[in-house]
């Protein structure tokens, strides 16, 4: 593909990774048990009993990890921290080993040239919180603020860009109430109390940060690009109420300082029950931030749908009234995504008209695909479609600049194959192909092709 998109001097190219996702270790140097550590032991919930207990190995070969990120030419790696590593129980004094593990992956990083970008929380709650109440309960957002104060204690001098939470949607929603990703519970209020205070916790650890001088603080959500399947006043009700579940209900507090006013609409008498907010709470969520960061990877096709109760004494909170339709003609990915880029432009172009002047300069933490790869006779991995992907999606944030959005970088999703949460090792994002049996790191196509365009901007 010769048609590269170019960016502006100073944009960052970047990749991303989660700590449960690679690191392995699972039981090493002191770490503590995390709710995705129980829920991918609990038999039936991930794809083939698979576990991160080794995944990447990374723990063990940072080294190898980071010569890679090297020669690809990133100018930033987005990792994150476990917070079981530094705290095993959540709370009280700092496990050194730990804390010296990702003091370890900064150096490594800053030799290489890299600019480390720190996520507090990709989801590895540890476990003894949970068993006091997980997200459901506020005291979890004052843990997360003593673990954020620890870890900036060592980190601050070192790690420039810091984000707080990792799509909290996922967290809120499919933690508590769908129940495809730990602790695995389906549950009403409890759903949209975790949604609040992952919302507390993120202003209080802003302060923490803001507190220790970092240069940069955000945040990285996963906003949906929700389209009304048919122009009826059904599916346009079906598609906002998408929208605020997804979207409003993080981007309306943290960027506008209010609560959406759409969701009384959408919860019903889920939300009339409000005793988790608290005074105050808006000023701490609402602070300002250095950057938003986006997760994008594909848009949902959103029809009206009748209210569905799979057993009466659960309150499913994201049975608002709405399903899914496949998305027409358009490729699919191997997770089912359809593929359809100028979305990515739509979405981002969408933020800029809602929040204006209050919509800080947007990091993209997150974007690209997974494919059925293969490796080739010559033992290369010609992933055509992901480069496909890349270059699309690349070219489509370029259009959303152009118009006036202003985005500083993209991390590529995923430097590695890895642990794709509930759906185990089977799904392959990565930009590099690993062999789960050796652990044998081989850089795909689409490897290659991002280096290139990294090098065509360096002059
Ligand atoms: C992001 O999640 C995550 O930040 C990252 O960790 C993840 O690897 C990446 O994107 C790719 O998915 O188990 O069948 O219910 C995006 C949200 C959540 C979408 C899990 C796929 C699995 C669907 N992802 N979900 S299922």
């Amino acid at each position: 593909m010769s048609d590269l998109p170019v960016f502006p001097e100073g944009f960052v190219f970047g990749a991303a990774t989660a700590s449960y996702q690679i690191e392995g270790a699972a039981n090493e140097d002191g770490r503590g048990p995390s709710i995705w550590d129980v829920y991918s032991h609990t038999p039936g919930r991930t794809d083939g009993g698979d576990t991160g207990d080794v995944a990447c190995d990374h723990y063990h070969r940072y080294p190898e990890d980071v010569a890679l990120l090297r020669d690809l030419g990133v100018e930033s790696y987005r990792f994150s921290i476990a917070w079981p590593r530094i705290q095993p129980t959540g709370q009280g004094p700092a496990n050194q080993k730990g804390l010296d593990f990702y003091s370890r992956l900064v150096d490594e990083l800053l030799e290489a040239g890299i600019e480390p970008a720190a996520t507090l929380y990709h989801w590895d709650l540890p476990q003894a919180l949970e068993d006091r109440g997980g997200w459901r309960v506020r005291e979890t957002a004052e843990r997360f603020a003593e673990y954020t104060a620890i870890v900036a204690g060592h980190l601050a001098d070192r790690v420039p860009r810091w984000i707080t939470l990792n799509e909290p949607w996922c967290s809120a929603f499919l933690g508590y109430s769908v129940g495809r990703h730990a602790p695995g519970a389906q549950e009403g209020t409890p759903a949209l109390a975790a949604a609040h205070h992952l919302l507390v916790g993120h202003g209080l650890a802003v302060k923490e940060l803001r507190a220790a001088g970092v240069r940069e603080v955000g945040i990285t959500l996963n906003p949906d690009f929700n389209v009304p399947a048919t122009d009826s006043a059904a599916d346009r009700g079906a598609a906002l109420r998408a929208d605020t579940q997804h979207n409003l209900v993080w981007t309306d507090p943290i960027l506008a300082g209010r609560y959406p006013a759409s969701d009384e609409d959408t919860w019903g008498e889920l939300i009339t029950r409000q005793d988790f907010r608290l005074d105050g709470d808006l000023d701490l969520i609402a602070q300002p931030l250095d950057f938003l960061g986006v997760n994008y990877y594909r848009p949902t096709l959103v029809a009206d749908a009748p209210h569905r109760e799979p057993d009466p004494a659960v309150r499913v909170a994201t049975d608002n009234r709405y399903a899914e339709r496949p998305w027409p003609d358009v490729r699919r990915n191997s997770m089912g995504w359809p593929v359809v880029p100028e979305t990515f432009t739509q979405l981002l172009t969408g933020l800029k008209e809602r929040y204006g002047d209050a919509l800080p300069p947007i990091h993209i933490t997150e974007n690209g695909t997974a494919e059925h790869d293969e490796v080739a006779a010559d033992g290369a991995v010609h992933d055509a479609d992901r480069v496909t992907y890349l270059h699309d999606h690349l070219t489509a944030l370029r259009t959303a600049m152009d118009a006036g959005v202003d985005v500083r970088g993209y991390y590529v999703w995923s430097l590695l194959d890895n642990f794709e949460w509930a759906l185990g090792y089977a799904k392959r994002f990565g930009i590099v192909r690993v062999d789960y049996d050796t652990q044998e790191r081989t850089p795909k196509d689409s490897y290659h092709w991002y280096r290139k365009l990294i090098a065509a901007h360096r002059g």
